[in-house]
């Protein structure tokens, strides 16, 4: 099994599979394609059936898009418990990841990754000033807050013990400390922050920013 993946500093999209993978405990290899050069271009068009990253190859078969390895692996691995046990906790999960995984557009148009700006390393950029952005960040302090507050009592993550959404939101607390936001401008009474926190913490993004700093 392989989960062909972009540039590890600054790939939102290819982080997410790998940390949900890395939950599993699976056995894979990783290839990462350096999207941003012509040969990895050549490459990724070879590999990739949207000409996107990630894709997880698996039992012959492509498997593309984030959301749809999580999928997958929830299927395969049901003992990694990728969704919370409780019912109503598991609807409002799905909502979230999927919230995420279609939504925020101006949080990541306005705070992208890419060569200049990396979701791991000790550079920093400004934060952002537009009104949209600002939306995407009051939703996201109010969303990560309710479910917190809801949920969060068996432990750190979102829904308490680390479930999907936690994966499509490292990425979010990555841009949030790259990009400098102080989450109490936005409504935060520190629950959101140490939310954030608990993602940035978390051991297998720890390793995520070794391997990327290391390949960097
Ligand atoms: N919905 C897809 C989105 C994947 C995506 O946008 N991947 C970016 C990587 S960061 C990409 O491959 N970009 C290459 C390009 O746009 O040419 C998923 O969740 O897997």
């Amino acid at each position: 099994m392989e989960l062909i993946i972009g540039p590890r500093l600054y790939s939102t999209w290819s982080l997410r599979p790998w940390l949900v993978l890395k939950h599993c405990g699976a056995d894979f290899t990783v290839r990462e394609i350096d999207i941003y050069s012509p040969a990895g271009r050549a490459e990724l068009e070879q590999v990739s059936p949207s000409k996107l990253v990630p894709v997880l190859e698996v039992e012959g078969e492509l498997i593309w898009d984030s959301m749809a390895i999580s999928v997958w692996c929830a299927e395969r691995y049901p003992e990694a418990k990728l969704w919370p046990a409780d019912a109503h906790a598991r609807w409002l999960a799905r909502s979230a990841a999927c919230e995420m995984h279609g939504g925020f557009m101006a949080l990541r148009s306005e705070c992208g990754m890419g060569p200049d700006h990396t979701m791991v390393g000790p550079d920093r950029a400004p934060p952002p000033t537009g009104e949209a952005v600002a939306r995407d960040l009051r939703r996201i302090v109010a969303l990560w807050s309710q479910m917190r507050t809801r949920f969060g009592a068996a432990g750190p993550y979102l829904f308490g013990q680390w479930s999907v959404p936690d994966a499509f939101f490292t990425p979010v607390a990555a841009r949030l400390r790259h990009y400098q936001i102080d989450l109490t401008a936005y409504g935060d009474d520190g629950t959101a922050a140490a939310y954030r926190d608990a993602l940035l913490a978390q051991p297998d993004f720890l390793q995520w920013t070794a391997d990327a700093l290391g390949a960097g």
